[in-house]
Formats: structure tokens, C-alpha cells, sequence
């Protein structure tokens, strides 16, 4: 009888502390996504079975959005909650930038941390490393480690940026010290091959830019030497943070995480894994599409397998629009055909037109949340203060708002506004049904831009509703929104 009370208490007390026990968090990030390359989204072009699931069996939000139309700014908001444009140096960063984020900043994983999380990140940071001249040879810091993260096994900046190596907490992940690894954006060293010199070595031709250094037959963007031995081989990077990914489940399942789990695909250079090269017809940046969500399937699976899908909030999502010719010649114009990776939306990567922020968004917990779709506007910028309310942690004072409701699929009620970055902390605002994006003065692209931003020297007003095309600038029809969206877009700016 003892016994039996004693087990019967055990057990009690083991059900009452998994009840009690916070939900993991994952966040999936993709590079450069489309809304419309997710097929959950109404695309027939390309089958993307991963993402889906998180879409069917979560919720897949319609007005989802990340703040930027580049990668760094989106980044800087989804783990800090402030918007980009307060930070002039929240600009994409060259791989041998400084840390972005002031380690006394509010973050994401601090704030999980605080809450008892054990915090991990895999994949492109993009943040910036140090504190300005970094030495790779020794551990690199600050970076993610001083901003929250327990672990981190992360690309520095791009895969299309040296350096190409990866870094573990620090250090530069297989890193050989009789073969130390330079770096720099200004010059070349000793004469090494480049992409504008040697281009017999190359098997992936530059379009703009892109012509420096030669790792793994492609130039990138900086100049780099030596580390041989801890130079990644774009053919296996998804696998690489895969096992990073599944591993940081497995070993920190016992209490709570949290991990961002940051894919590299389908920005450029795409080279997705023999195993995936050619399958789509799309051509390569269909192939990493379709390799990056084989990632998220896997991912899945392990949870699935581990019994933690009843107990892990998982949120997919892109750091900004789609873009084709980002820089290399890889038939991504060319083997489009009827893919529409911006789905219905005008706009992609760069650009102040919807689909440059407006991006695929879904959350899935197995059990707490329904299926469904939902119309509510969300931001990435919001998954600070959501979460925080979600796991009793502190919501500090930041541009993020409190949506968790929408993210749970409780109200239909997101934010009332956001305001949306294309480049140069060029901004727009988006309300209700409507885009308006104010005048700006100058070129309307830079040259090294193969794809519209969205600038122009009228103001632009459009329903996204009857007109997700924005062909139809509505500005001489609505000219009292115009003026409410203005000042509204000026009240939340400022002068900035
Ligand atoms: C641009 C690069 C582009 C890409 C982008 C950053 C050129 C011509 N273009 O400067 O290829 O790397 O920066 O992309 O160099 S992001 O998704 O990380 O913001
Ligand atoms: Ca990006």
C-alpha cells in the first residue's frame, strides 16, 4: 500500500510539473521566401509538403509580415522588437560588421532566458560579430552568445558573403591553427583567385557583384584567406543545420527551449544538395525551395518523435519578399515559368510594394491551436512581447506589441498598423486595407538592384483588398486617408 501511494504521488506530482512545464518555442526562418512559393498559400507550381503542415495544422496568417525588405533590419526586429529604422546601422551588414544588437538591448532570447528557456540558435545571424576589427582566429564576440542565445551555430552573415565558415559559440567551427583564416571587404590577399579574375573556376556565373573571393567554385562578396579546412560546402549546409537543428531539440528537451532555427535557403547562391538539384523544374532556387522545406519536414518529425509536438509552439516564417536575379545567373528568371513567388501580391526583396514585407506567417501547437486561417495583421516584430505574455515573461517597452491572441487563434484582432521598410530606412505604412507608401526624392533603384523598390517621388495609396497588384494608385480618390496615413506614418516615425 505504501508502495502503491508513494507511485501514485510520484505520478501526480509528474503530471502536475509537465503541466506546468512552458511550452518550447521554435521560430523556422526562411531567406528571401515568397508567400507565394508555400504551396499551403494556393500556389500549384511547387509543392512545399513541410511548410504546409505547419500551415494545415496551425494557422496560416494572410496579412503576416516581417518590418524590412532585407534580411538584417527584418532580423534585428523579430529578436530585438524595435524597429529597424531606429538604428541607422540596421542596414544589410558585410560579414566582418560589428554586433548590431547593444548587448543591453531587450531580446527575444533574453527574455525566454530570464523565463527559465534554454536558448539556441542555427543557421544565418546576419547580425554582425565583435566590436569592429575581428580577429577569426580567436573566439569572436560579442555575437549571439552575449545577446541571449546559450548556444549558437551560426553563418556569420550570408552564403553569399565570406566569411564561409561557420562559428560555435564563438569560434570558427573546424578552424586549423597552423592555417589561420583573414578576412576583409576592402582588398584581396596575395593575389588569390577571385570571381572577376578567374572565372574558369567558377560553376556559378555573378550577375552583379559578387565577384570576390572563390569558395566551393563560386565568388562572394569580401576577400578571404586560409582556414581551409573550416570552409562550408554549400552543397551540405542544410544538412549541416539540420543536425544542429535536431540535436539542440534532443539534448535540451528536458526543460524548456527555445530555438531559431534560421534556414540560408533559397537566398543566393542557391545550391541545394545533389539530392534536391533539378527536381523542382524551376531550377535551382526551386531546388533550395524545395530542399529547405524536405528541412522543415525533418525538423517536424523530430519533434514528432521525441513527443514534444503537444508541447512546442512552432512559428514559420521569411525575413522578407522574393527575389529572382539576386546577384548570380542561376536560371531562376529563366525556369519560372506560371511560379509566382510573390503570390497575388506586387513587390518582392527590397521593395516598399506589399510582397517585399509581406511574407508567409503560420504557427502550429498541436492541440492548443485550431486549424484555421486568419486575417489578423502580424508582425515578427510582435513575437517579443506575444511570448513574453505567453510564458510570463516581461514585456519590455519596444515597438512590439502584445498579438498573442491572433497567434493562438483566440481574436481576429492583430495590430491596428505596422510600418514596413524597403531600403535606405525608406518606410510605408500599412492599415486596415491599405498601403501608402509617402513620396521620396532620388533614383528609384540602385544599380545593384535588378527589381523594383517601390520608391517614387508621388505619394502611393493602395487597397490591397480589391487590388493586391497595387496597379491603381488611389491617392486623388482617398485624399483624407492619404492624409490620416501620412501623419499617422509621421507619428509613429518622426523625423527619422
Ligand atoms: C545585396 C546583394 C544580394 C544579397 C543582399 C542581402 C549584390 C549585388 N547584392 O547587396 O546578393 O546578398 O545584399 O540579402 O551584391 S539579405 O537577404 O541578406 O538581405
Ligand atoms: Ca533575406
Amino acid at each position: 500500500m505504501k508502495q502503491f501511494l508513494f507511485t501514485a504521488a510520484l505520478c501526480l506530482f509528474s503530471i502536475l510539473g509537465w503541466a506546468k512545464q512552458k511550452p518550447n518555442v521554435v521560430i523556422i526562418y526562411a531567406d528571401d521566401l515568397g508567400i507565394g512559393d508555400v504551396s499551403a498559400y494556393g500556389q500549384q507550381t511547387l509543392k512545399t509538403p513541410g511548410m504546409d503542415r505547419i500551415a494545415n495544422e496551425g494557422i496560416r496568417f494572410n496579412c503576416g509580415y516581417a518590418t524590412s525588405a532585407t534580411c538584417t533590419p527584418s532580423r534585428y526586429s523579430l529578436l530585438t522588437g524595435s524597429y529597424p529604422w531606429r538604428n541607422k546601422k540596421a542596414q544589410v551588414l558585410p560579414g566582418d560588421a560589428p554586433l548590431l544588437i547593444s548587448t543591453d538591448q531587450p531580446t527575444l532570447p533574453k527574455m525566454l532566458r530570464t523565463a527559465g528557456y534554454t536558448t539556441g540558435i542555427v543557421g544565418k545571424w546576419h547580425l554582425g560579430l565583435g566590436t569592429g576589427k575581428v580577429d577569426w582566429n580567436k573566439r569572436v564576440s560579442p555575437g549571439p552568445n552575449e545577446v541571449g542565445f546559450d548556444y549558437a551555430y551560426i553563418m556569420a552573415a550570408t552564403n553569399d558573403r565570406t566569411p564561409t565558415v561557420f562559428v560555435k559559440n564563438g569560434y570558427v567551427d573546424g578552424l586549423e591553427e597552423s592555417d589561420p583564416l583573414y578576412v576583409s571587404y576592402r582588398k584581396n590577399f596575395d593575389n588569390l583567385p577571385t570571381g572577376k579574375n578567374n572565372p574558369e573556376m567558377l560553376k556559378m556565373n555573378y550577375s552583379m557583384g559578387h565577384n570576390n573571393s572563390i569558395q566551393n567554385g563560386i565568388s562572394r562578396i569580401g576577400y578571404q584567406k586560409g582556414g581551409k579546412a573550416a570552409m562550408w560546402i554549400d552543397e551540405n549546409m542544410a544538412d549541416t543545420f539540420l543536425v544542429q537543428a535536431q540535436r539542440f531539440v534532443k539534448t535540451h528537451k528536458e526543460k524548456p527551449f527555445f530555438l531559431y532555427y534560421a534556414l540560408h535557403q533559397p537566398h543566393v547562391p542557391r545550391v541545394p544538395h545533389q539530392r534536391f538539384a533539378g527536381k523542382t523544374g524551376l531550377g535551382p532556387r526551386g531546388d533550395a525551395i524545395a530542399e529547405a522545406d524536405w528541412c522543415v519536414r525533418e525538423f517536424l518529425k523530430t519533434l514528432e518523435e521525441e513527443n514534444l509536438l503537444e508541447n512546442t509552439i512552432v512559428i514559420f516564417s521569411s525575413d522578407n519578399g522574393p527575389i529572382l536575379d539576386d546577384g548570380y545567373y542561376d536560371d531562376a528568371v529563366e525556369k519560372l515559368g506560371a511560379h509566382k513567388p510573390a503570390g497575388k501580391y506586387r513587390g518582392n526583396k527590397y521593395s516598399l510594394f506589399d510582397a517585399g514585407t509581406h511574407v508567409p506567417f503560420m504557427v502550429m501547437w498541436k492541440g492548443k491551436i485550431k486549424p484555421k486561417q486568419s486575417d489578423a495583421l502580424v508582425c515578427q516584430i510582435d513575437l517579443l512581447s506575444s511570448l513574453a505574455k505567453m510564458v510570463g515573461g516581461e514585456i519590455p517597452k519596444t515597438d512590439s506589441e502584445d498579438v498573442l491572441a491572433a497567434l493562438l487563434g483566440k481574436s481576429k484582432k492583430g495590430r491596428k498598423q505596422l510600418i514596413t521598410e524597403g531600403l535606405h530606412h525608406r518606410t510605408a505604412i500599412r492599415k486596415d486595407k491599405w498601403l501608402l507608401i509617402p513620396s521620396y526624392k532620388g533614383p528609384k533603384k540602385p544599380s545593384w538592384v535588378d527589381a523594383e523598390t517601390g520608391f517614387d517621388i508621388n505619394v502611393q495609396l493602395f487597397d490591397l483588398e480589391k487590388d493586391p497588384m497595387q496597379k491603381n494608385n488611389l491617392t486623388k480618390k482617398y485624399p483624407k486617408k492619404v492624409d490620416q496615413l501620412l501623419k499617422q506614418h509621421q507619428a509613429i516615425k518622426g523625423d527619422q
